[in-house]
């Protein structure tokens, strides 16, 4: 939707907001059903159970493939740049990715998959991971991306939480230097995964591999079955509006990651529009979102939200540092690119090279800006709008999470007013409120509090996939009739948010949620390991990193071996992501009376801020909390 000025946006969220219904009808009515809805929305956020467009017929594929091929059909669709610069860059046109799309839809179908079920996939950045989601959409199939940075344990655990049939991956990956063996990795995690038939393997590395008879199957010789078999098209099925589309894990306060469900329509509509209205995306800017498909950016902001609306979306295999610290620059100027969307962090490390990188770069063909997975620092927010924008471009910061599906809160680019470290204003449809922490809602400009959202908008998950329980009490018993965000927000005299990070023990490093309570588990595994406890310190490039006090007596004499250990442990069990960055040996974590840890207190000493640790009084043992002081790393 193309906004037009501020007050044009007043217009539209007024609107929004009084009549949602008839707003969001109006919004989807831009996108191509089978069959439109009986009936917009039905909520109630107790159960919680939300309806988006019921009775409406469709396939996301047909929005984001075929709906194009008469008009744009020979535009790009998708640009991709290997990790390694000497390599060819490779374009899928729209029809292009169609057929390609519709090959692998018949790869699937000869392999076995059908409607409903449940497909991992563990794949590099290259096009053909984008295929394989479209394909599984094509077919009604639900896909579940694990992020190629997980352990096999964590694909385990994916894998048989979603009792998934078939799995998508390949040979290995190349990011940066280094070159890793997924489909060693997805060996490892098959050996309790009874449920998984078939594994798709697309060569990539080259890489030695064990193919397994009757399970493993290489994608480039199941392409040419399909292409002796003939069959170009493969229609799309016809998936009702509220038909699963797809699970995405994420981590929450618990141990166990949840898988976020995400619906067809709903999902659909909020993407589109909000990459649209967010963005102002004009039909000839080439878009570049620096994120991974493993994470929900990346199935929004690479894949569903740019396709179904005609952009051309550049993918990037590799790291921004490699082979050189200018690399994403180069990238820019090798495609002109226009919008450019990243986080944080990336832009904390490539600051972090100064200005040199930057040298004979042609810049001049970025328009917009955009940041997403974390608060933006404003050192970090003026040298992305200078440097890289010239001063010249808007710099959206766009405030959402996985289960709200697409940007929530955001500046829209060139129309609403940008402020430095502020997501800024709802988009149209989102009706965000402030609650302290007996729920009472917090009225009125220049307060802070917990953020949550009082009103259902299309893109948000109906569920955490086999426990339904479990998503009601996460998001929706905090605070009755209202979605908790888990997060701490300002807002100003204006009306601006400012996200304040995470009130819960959720951690986030590098832009990548981890739970606390996930890490002190894989700590605990390793069997010096008493008992641990994990939290999160301001670290320069990755935000926050993760600093573990582990009581571990009867460890061996060399405590930086049993530090190593520690962390090839969390590496096994979780992934390399979540590896602390500090481990304090310690002989005892402060505990209550009833033997709860007061991480409260740890926050403080990890973030070396122990002048004032507030009322220790309640401790079991007081005496604890100065050796923790004076040992701090
Ligand atoms: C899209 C994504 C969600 C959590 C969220 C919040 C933090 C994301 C942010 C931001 C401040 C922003 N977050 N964007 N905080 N400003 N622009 O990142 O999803 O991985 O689920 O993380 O990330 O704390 O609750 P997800």
């Amino acid at each position: 939707m193309k906004i037009t000025s501020f007050e044009h946006y007043k217009e539209v969220y007024k609107y929004s907001v009084e009549q949602p219904e008839a707003f969001w009808a109006g919004i989807a009515d831009t996108f191509k059903w089978r069959k439109k809805w009986d009936k917009v929305l039905e909520w109630n956020f107790k159960e919680p159970r939300i309806k988006w467009f019921e009775g409406a017929k469709l396939n996301i594929t047909e929005n984001c493939l075929d709906r194009h091929l008469d008009t744009i059909g020979d535009k790009a669709a998708i640009i991709w740049e290997p990790n390694d610069p000497k390599e060819d860059h490779r374009i899928l046109t729209y029809r292009q990715l169609h057929d390609k799309v519709c090959q692998f839809a018949h790869v699937l179908k000869n392999n076995g998959a059908k409607k409903g079920d449940r497909i991992c996939i563990y794949m590099p950045m290259v096009p053909e991971l984008a295929i394989a989601l479209l394909a599984c959409a094509r077919i009604g199939a639900i896909h579940s991306v694990v992020f190629g940075g997980f352990s096999a344990q964590s694909i385990a655990d994916r894998i048989q939480d979603a009792d998934c049939n078939i799995v998508i991956t390949a040979d290995g990956s190349f990011r940066g230097n280094k070159e890793i063996s997924l489909k060693s990795i997805i060996d490892d995690a098959l050996v309790t995964c009874p449920s998984v038939q078939r594994v798709i393997v697309l060569t990539r590395t080259r890489t030695p591999v064990a193919m397994i008879k009757g399970r493993d199957v290489w994608w480039e010789d199941e392409i040419k079955k399909v292409e002796t078999q003939g069959t170009k098209e493969c229609p799309a099925e016809e998936m009702d509006a509220e038909d699963m589309l797809f699970i995405l894990y994420t981590s929450g306060s618990t141990g166990k990651p949840k898988g976020v469900v995400h619906t067809c329509g709903g999902y659909m509509v909020y993407t589109g529009f909000t990459f649209d209205t967010t963005f102002q995306y004009q039909p000839d800017e080439i878009y570049f979102c620096t994120a991974d498909i493993g994470w929900i950016t990346g199935h929004s902001y690479i894949v569903y939200g740019p396709l179904s609306q005609g952009a051309t979306s550049l993918m990037f295999e590799g790291i921004p540092t490699y082979p050189s610290p200018g690399r994403l620059w180069d990238i820019v100027d090798k495609f002109k690119v226009n919008i450019i969307y990243t986080a944080p962090t990336a832009i904390r490390s490539l600051m972090s090279f100064g200005d040199d990188p930057l040298k004979a770069k042609d810049l001049s063909s970025v328009t917009k800006l955009g940041s997403v997975g974390e608060p933006i620092n404003e050192e970090a927010w003026h040298w992305f709008d200078e440097k890289i924008g010239h001063g010249r471009c808007p710099l959206v910061d766009t405030w959402w999470q996985t289960e709200n599906g697409g940007h929530m809160i955001s500046a829209i680019a060139g129309v609403t007013p940008l402020k430095p470290g502020y997501a800024g204003l709802p988009l149209p449809g989102v009706q965000p409120v402030l609650v302290d922490e007996t729920g009472k809602v917090i009225e009125g400009n220049s307060v802070s509090g917990n953020l949550c959202i009082k009103f259902p908008w299309p893109g948000m998950l109906r569920t955490t996939y086999g426990d339904h329980e479990r998503c009601r009490q996460t998001y929706f018993a905090a605070y009755p009739d209202m979605y908790f965000t888990g997060d701490g927000c300002l807002r100003d005299e204006e009306g601006y948010y400012r996200i304040t990070g995470r009130v819960d023990d959720v951690l986030n490093v590098s832009g990548h949620r981890i739970g606390t309570a996930e890490v002190e588990n894989a700590i605990n595994m390793h069997s010096t390991v008493v008992e641990s406890a994990v939290v999160g310190y301001p670290h320069d490039i990755k935000g926050q990193g993760v600093y573990a006090f582990v009581v571990a007596p009867n460890k061996k004499d060399d405590e930086e071996l049993t530090r190593k250990d520690i962390m090839m442990t969390v590496s096994r069990i979780i992934g390399a992501i979540a590896k602390p960055d500090k481990i304090q040996f310690v002989s005892g974590l402060p505990k209550t009376r009833s033997g709860k840890i007061m991480r409260r207190i740890l926050r403080k000493i990890a973030e070396g801020d122990t002048s004032n640790l507030g009322d220790v009084s309640t401790l079991l043992d007081p005496a604890v909390v100065d050796e923790i002081k004076a040992g701090a790393l």
